[in-house]
């Protein structure tokens, strides 16, 4: 009874929207949104895509200018940096930050824009799907302020830069080098590749997440150290990729040539591929050409499929390019798939039955786990080691919704309104108790429980 949908449930429907609208309006800075006012308090790259998602049914306007402030901090070389500092927060509120990271010298021959300091990483590409979901909301006034138009050429440089500079395999899908990209920070997916990732030293840098939110409820010191080591090796290399699309591969002076953390990652690259489709619908509602981009996310699909699924487990895993295994973890990545327009029937078959099995168990716990139920490494609490999030669970609902599975996605969406508006809104909840961990008032947990509202 518990993940029951109800359908009489309308004015605990009425309350929620306010409330979700409440913490989108306090998250709201002027020209963008903060994941929270306190451990996040700059603007991140795929939570203003999902900030937008929700947003556009608030102001469809803001929403609209949520998307266009991260792009106006876009690098020459396309890519959309992980977070955009904002110049009026203390330098010690948030770590790394921009003093760490030195966009705009350490990234200038990869076109770090001078005027705002970012991060040099990535996060997934969900912008082209926020883009075309913002778009719909309001088509007039998106046409007249040309938003479609203006945004189209920044989207399509940075769909070129993660099939080009990141495609470190050369199999045509787009690599993460640092666990903060694919977004799910401390996965136990990671733990392999990252044994070659020599930490930091103790002491050279110091955490501020731990001032806001439980030491159990984080990633580890020896998890940060690595973070660090590997984002200082990236900045000193100048944040230079060498994929198909790197011109400057043995440069004098970059050293390090591969990074020691390479992966391909299923949800990043579904992803893309749905991005690659929202692009295509946006080429389209432009009256342009629509089929490079739809040619783009068939090749996606294609190499996704090969490189990437796990038929024996029945799930996508993503793939270590230190030693070109796949590996071994069963987590919520390799179920985000499920969004991609086209799957083959049986892949999308077999992504429902292990979501519904005992490594996911849907409709049993609270929204999706993070990591595999019956894992070694599964932690309730621990931020992406097992905790069911918001985000995720939205696109699996988003996915089961496209593919006819009626019944689950219903259930599903039930199991996210209870959960937000039970929790106030947390980050992340433990799939048992469903009780909430990390920070309350999180903007993607409100934009995404709007977005379900209506
Ligand atoms: C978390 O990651 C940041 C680093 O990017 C952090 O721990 O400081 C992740 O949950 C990530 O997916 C999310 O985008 C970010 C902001 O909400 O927080």
């Amino acid at each position: 009874a518990l993940l029951a949908p109800d359908p009489t449930d309308t004015d605990r429907d009425r309350r929620l929207r306010a409330a979700a609208m409440r913490v989108l309006l306090a998250n709201w800075t002027g020209s963008g949104t903060v994941p929270s006012r306190s451990l996040y308090p700059h603007q991140w790259s795929w939570d203003s895509a999902f900030i937008a998602i929700g947003l556009r049914h608030l102001s469809p306007r803001r929403a609209q200018r949520e998307l266009e402030s991260l792009l106006g901090a876009q690098w020459l070389d396309g890519r959309v940096p992980h977070i955009v500092f904002n110049p009026a927060v203390p330098s010690h509120a948030y770590f790394p930050g921009p003093g760490f990271w030195r966009s705009s010298t350490a990234g200038r021959r990869a076109g770090a824009p001078a005027g705002v300091q970012t991060s040099g990483i990535v996060q997934p590409p969900v912008h082209a799907l926020a883009a075309w979901l913002v778009h719909r909301a309001d088509p007039g006034e998106s046409r007249r302020r040309g938003f479609l138009a203006r945004v189209l050429p920044a989207l399509e440089a940075w769909h070129r830069y993660l099939e080009t500079h990141r495609d470190l395999g050369g199999q045509g899908l787009a690599a993460v080098v640092h666990p903060w990209e694919p977004g799910l920070d401390n996965s136990p997916c990671w733990d392999r590749p990252l044994l070659r990732v020599t930490p930091a030293p103790a002491g050279s840098f110091r955490r501020a997440d731990l001032v806001h939110a439980s030491a159990a409820d984080r990633p580890t010191d020896l998890d940060y150290a690595r973070y660090v080591g590997l984002a200082a090796a990236y900045r000193d290399r100048g944040y230079q990729d060498h994929g198909r699309g790197d011109h400057g591969h043995g440069d004098a002076g970059v050293s390090g040539a591969r990074p020691s953390f390479a992966v391909e990652d299923p949800g990043f690259n579904a992803l893309l591929i749905a991005s690659e489709h929202a692009l295509a619908d946006i080429a389209e509602a432009l009256g342009a050409d629509a089929s490079a981009p739809r040619r783009r996310a068939r090749r996606l699909t294609d190499a996704l499929v090969r490189r990437l699924w796990d038929r024996e487990r029945g799930v996508f895993a993503a793939r270590d390019l230190g030693d070109g295994a796949l590996l071994p973890v069963t987590a919520v990545n390799g179920l985000l798939p499920l969004i991609v327009p086209g799957l083959p029937a049986d892949v999308a078959g077999a992504l429902g039955a292990t979501l519904a099995g005992e490594h996911f168990r849907l409709g049993e716990v609270h929204m999706v786990p993070s990591y595999d139920l019956t894992g070694p490494q599964f932690d309730a609490g621990r931020y992406w080691r097992g905790p069911s999030w918001f985000n995720t669970a939205w696109l699996i609902h988003r996915g089961l919704r496209a593919t006819g599975a009626t019944e689950p996605a219903d259930r599903l969406r039930a199991g996210i309104l209870h959960d937000a508006g039970a929790t106030g809104f947390a980050e992340y909840v433990d799939p048992y108790t469903g009780e909430g961990h990390g920070i309350r008032d999180f903007s993607w947990t409100a934009a995404l429980t709007l977005d379900l509202l209506t």
